[in-house]
């Protein structure tokens, strides 16, 4: 199972809206076939497995990261596939939240006398489903946050320079993170002061997370390098009701898809954000800041996974904090995260950290 979902995880941020998931099938002690969800979402992991497995399968045991789909999709499920490759044994990790899965693929499993067992390494499972389990659950993808700091805890000067706070060995593992997401998302602030391109660089990626900027006013400069890439590599922009018709037709123009989204005091509403990121499929985003869109992302308690990096400098109290004013008053209020790893990444600290699931 160990295998299986690290098989698994080669898919995340390729074939959304689908789970990444991973399957190994062993016949008498030996793995005869591995196999995850291909980009785009199909085919799916025991298809892949199974026919690497080929004649093999027949009376072995299949570990997959997620009970197998039942339902009629764009080929037969895979619950039918197993059965008729003639597996004895399924393991699985965990249930599949989507209703037209949901226990009825171990159902038909079982109905054909097909041993299973599911709930091994569900607690990794559920991690690294948690993405497409939140947005068949309510709607929205799950959400990391990522911000790079001084020692003090700020993201720039007070001019908005902010390159380079960490080394290039920490912007190396930003980018191998942004690739097992499927969105890279930062807000207008961010764009304008840094005019970033938001792309995975020098790994060799599949297929490039889709970038999307957050801009209530859509006021972003239409030289930049967002714009010239436009066509390129998905970007989205969710802005406000009221931004300029001419903006919209121009972002329009240059390959943009904008998502209109409520607005919520001054700035664009962050659950609506996710909603609207949801319905177009996404089911992990990785935030880049800034402290605007942080802060409205913590006040809805709608940040999953806290990633910090923190540089050996101090930029003072002049520069921009890492996160917006959030107007507590008592610690109680202030949400609480679970470390989960921290590790020296060149000259800089990284440390994760997450909310329990939900
Ligand atoms: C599996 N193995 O590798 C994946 C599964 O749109 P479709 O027909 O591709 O079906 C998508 C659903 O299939 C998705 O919502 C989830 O329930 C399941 N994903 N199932 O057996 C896989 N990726
Ligand atoms: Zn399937």
């Amino acid at each position: 199972m160990a295998l299986a979902l690290s098989l698994g995880r080669r898919g995340m941020g390729l074939c959304w809206p689908n789970p990444a998931v991973g399957c190994v099938v062993v016949q008498g002690g030996r793995i005869v076939g591995r196999g995850w969800t291909q980009p785009g979402g199909r085919p799916h992991a025991e298809t892949v497995a199974l026919a690497q497995a080929g004649a093999q399968a027949k009376g072995a045991t299949a570990y997959v990261t997620l009970e197998p789909c039942s339902h009629q999709g764009k080929t037969p499920p895979c619950a039918q596939a197993l059965i008729e490759a003639g597996i004895s044994r399924v393991v699985a990790a965990i249930e599949d939240s989507d209703p037209r899965v949901s226990g009825q693929g171990f159902e038909q499993l079982r109905r054909s006398g097909i041993d299973v067992r599911t709930g091994v390494m569900a607690e990794q499972a559920a991690r690294d489903h948690a993405g497409f389990f939140l947005r068949t659950e309510q709607g929205r993808p799950l959400v990391t946050l990522k911000l790079a700091s001084s020692f003090d805890g700020r993201i720039a000067t007070s001019t908005g320079h902010s390159q380079w706070i960490t080394g290039p060995e920490a912007r190396r593992s930003v980018h191998a993170m942004r690739a097992r997401h499927d969105a890279v998302m930062v807000g207008a602030g961010t764009a304008r002061a840094d005019d970033p391109s938001l792309t995975v660089r020098d790994l060799g990626v599949a297929q490039q997370p889709v970038r999307v900027v957050i801009s209530r006013h859509l006021d972003l400069p239409l030289l930049s390098q967002l714009a010239r890439t436009a066509k390129d590599v998905p970007l989205w922009l969710c802005h406000g009701p009221g931004a300029d018709i001419e903006r919209l037709k121009a972002w329009e123009g240059l390959g943009a898809k904008l998502l209109p989204c409520a607005v919520r005091g001054t700035q664009v509403d962050a659950a609506d954000i996710l909603q609207q990121l949801g319905s177009a499929g996404l089911t992990r985003v990785f935030c880049e800041g800034g402290g605007a869109l942080a802060a409205s992302l913590l006040a809805a308690d709608l940040v999953d996974e806290l990633i910090g990096f923190t540089a050996g400098l101090g930029i003072g109290a002049d520069g921009l904090p890492m996160i917006g004013t959030l107007g507590l008053t008592r610690l109680e209020q202030a949400l609480r995260y679970q470390l989960i790893e921290t590790r020296q990444v060149g000259q800089d600290v990284e440390h994760r950290w997450t909310r329990s699931l939900r």
